[in-house]
């Protein structure tokens, strides 16, 4: 019975699937012949273009797949899963090698993977993870450790207070709803500063992490909240559209309000290193190279690790002003 309610799901909605990649930000594909294994084809669900990290890490395995001679299918989801679910069932259906995706939120994937699990066709958790209590129905999932990367951001600000002895009031930029990396940095920054009752999250709320809604919840936060000392946003962009906010509302961002966010795209380590952000942790988004070897690996049948995580460190102003030159996002 599931089974045949699954196929007619996948039969009615692949046909949907083609125009929707098409009309979204483009479902793209090109042989691109390079040097590696040209006989493999990936599908890849992207989440978006939400920030500049993100069209960084477009790039990254852009370039990357050529670099490999790894054929890409490569779709934009605008952020909404079922265009994800979508494309990961078009890619099933034109029987690609192996998919990668960056799933737009954690939970929600079980049958859409079951299904190229049937199909035999291996799945890479790309950046985001997901919530499956089946971890057979991926590969690998490479990424960033989110809940580090919000421990960082909570032990700079207990060093940065910790003389003080006034209640410090920080408000919270959340990424997108339900995201791993909205779920996470929230939980690792909470795991430090709880343990200490003079930080008070005063305000929360997501910017889908974009700048245009950073800017416009910050300035809601900042009509609701006169006394905000510290703004914890979960990635550059957010920040930077904050920075407009507090700008527009006479404070001096860095100064007045202190500002941590997290990314380090070449935006934000210049607002950092101009001294309107006080801190960055870095994400990374150079997944290509390393998502290129996993796939050859995993078509291939070869064991890959669970978990690959990647390398990242944090930005104070000064390092941002050394190393500015030389950013490559
Ligand atoms: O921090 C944010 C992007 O999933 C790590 O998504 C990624 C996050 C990144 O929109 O800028």
């Amino acid at each position: 019975m599931f089974k045949r309610i699954s196929a007619l799901m996948l039969a009615g909605l692949t046909a949907m699937s083609v125009a929707a990649c098409g009309s979204g930000g483009g479902d793209t594909s090109a042989n691109t012949g390079g040097g590696g294994d040209s006989t493999i084809t990936m599908g890849f669900s992207q989440v978006g273009a939400e920030s500049g990290w993100r069209t960084a890490n477009t790039k990254s395995v852009q370039d990357a797949a050529k670099n490999a001679g790894i054929t890409l299918k490569f779709s934009d989801a605008q952020q909404k899963q079922e265009n994800q679910i979508k494309a990961i069932r078009s890619y099933i259906q034109q029987k690609v090698d192996v998919i990668a995706f960056s799933p737009v939120v954690e939970s929600g994937w079980d049958t859409v993977l079951k299904e190229a699990q049937n199909a035999k066709i291996p799945v890479i958790l790309t950046d985001r993870a997901v919530d499956s209590k089946d971890t057979s129905l991926y590969k690998t999932f490479l990424g960033s450790d989110f809940v580090e990367e919000g421990r960082k951001a909570g032990k700079w600000l207990v060093e940065e207070y910790k003389s003080a002895a006034d209640p410090v009031n920080i408000v919270e930029l959340q990424g997108t709803t339900g995201s791993a990396p909205a779920n996470d940095r929230k939980a690792g920054f909470q795991e430090i500063i709880g343990a200490d009752p003079k930080f008070k999250i005063i305000a929360s709320q997501t910017g889908d992490f974009t700048r245009a809604k950073g800017k416009e919840v910050m300035e809601a936060f900042l009509k609701s909240n006169p006394d905000i000392d510290v703004l914890y946003a979960h990635n550059d962009d957010m920040g930077l559209g904050a920075i407009e906010a507090i700008e527009g509302a006479g404070k001096v961002p860095g100064k007045d309000i202190k500002i941590i966010t997290v990314d380090a795209v070449k935006d934000g380590m210049q607002a950092l290193a101009d001294g309107k952000i006080n801190y960055i942790v870095e994400c990374s988004p150079l997944l290509g190279p390393q998502l290129m070897d996993l796939a050859k690996k995993v078509v291939k049948g070869e064991q890959v690790p669970a978990r690959v995580v990647t390398e990242e460190t944090v930005f104070t102003q000064e390092q941002a002003k050394q190393v500015l030159s030389t950013r490559q996002y």
